[in-house]
């Protein structure tokens, strides 16, 4: 049986991924952790233990393993693409020495390990188009640094001490829960927002720029099934590509338009996340994960807004 501890479970994938364990696996088997309380998470806080873990503090990582038997740790706990790089020492600090401590602590007590990699992996030099599983990764951001070091530290860990390190290359994630922080794909999550309250947005993200994208449910049946996989059928570990959909400003403008009529769009472009969404694949190529262990997504962009809308009208009224 599984005893799993979430590392950022207050966050934009955590916050949902923690409940859906909880319903899997039985809420007392999933601790949840965070390094800070935080309101209107009272869900996650109280349906199942709850610990305050900095993930830069290795020891309360293993205490809280050892106390609650755990054996298998989700490690989402990150700073994000934009954020990382207006702060790329704290970047580095949370998203590499976090990581470190994590393996560290699985190695010691035998846990196995998921961790998200992101599109962020890649940079200017990947092929753009159906970038493949294998290629060239040289990010330009603190953020892409950390993941592909994150990714080949995982890897490592596998081959040298035999940690069971998995992880995917998440894209931008869409979520009606709990709001992503700091990314630059988060414009996909805010125009819903702002699109039900103002009935416009304005797009920090230029017309005509490709990123690939994902609801999250899928995100989170992502992380379960490869948690799950057979492992003797697993040719890559970390990290894989997953999509389920590629879309720019316009095109997400223009489903939502078919729901609200009177949705606008207008632009201001902000050069930072700009440079870092031109640096980005346009789609991924995602068929290693759905033959090594059956990555099929659900949603795509007409459908993701219908629940979208939907869900989000409920929440904010
Ligand atoms: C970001 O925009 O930084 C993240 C990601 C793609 O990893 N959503």
């Amino acid at each position: 049986m599984r005893k799993i501890l979430v590392t950022g479970a207050l966050g934009q994938i955590g916050s949902e991924l923690t409940m859906e364990l909880r319903k899997i696996y039985g809420n007392d088997n999933v601790v949840a952790s965070s390094r800070r309380m935080k309101e209107g998470q009272e869900k996650v806080i109280e349906s199942g233990p709850f610990e305050i873990v900095e993930v830069t503090n290795a020891e309360q990582i293993a205490d809280v393993v050892k106390k609650h038997e755990v054996n298998t740790i989700v490690h989402l706990a990150a700073l994000l693409s934009a954020v990382g790089e207006q702060k790329p020492n704290q970047a580095w600090d949370i998203n590499m020495n976090g990581l470190y401590n994590v393996l560290e602590v699985a190695r010691e007590k035998n846990c196995a390990v998921f961790t998200p990699s992101s599109i962020a992996a890649f940079g200017p030099s990947t092929p753009k188009d159906k970038t493949p599983q294998d290629t060239i990764q040289r990010p330009g951001t603190m953020y892409g640094v950390t993941k592909v070091a994150g990714e080949l530290l995982c890897d490592y860990y596998y081959k040298k001490f035999g940690v069971d390190t998995r992880g995917v290359r998440f894209p931008g994630l869409i979520s009606y829960e709990t709001l992503p922080g700091g990314g630059t794909t988060d414009y996909a999550v805010h125009i819903y927002y702002e699109a039900l309250k103002q009935k416009k947005y304005t797009s920090f993200i230029q017309e005509g720029t490709l990123m690939d994208m994902m609801y999250m449910p899928d995100a989170l049946n992502a992380i379960i099934s490869l948690m799950e996989a057979n492992p003797d059928k697993l040719i890559h570990r970390n990290a894989f590509n997953i999509t389920a959909m590629s879309f720019a400003p316009e095109d997400i403008a223009a489903e939502i338009k078919k729901h609200i009529p009177e949705f606008e769009m207008d632009y201001d472009v902000d050069p930072v996340r700009q440079a870092i969404a031109d640096s980005w694949p346009d789609s991924l190529d995602d068929s290693a994960a759905r033959k090594e262990w059956g990555w099929d997504p659900k949603y795509d962009l007409s459908s993701m807004t219908i629940d979208m809308l939907e869900k989000l009208k409920e929440k904010l009224n």
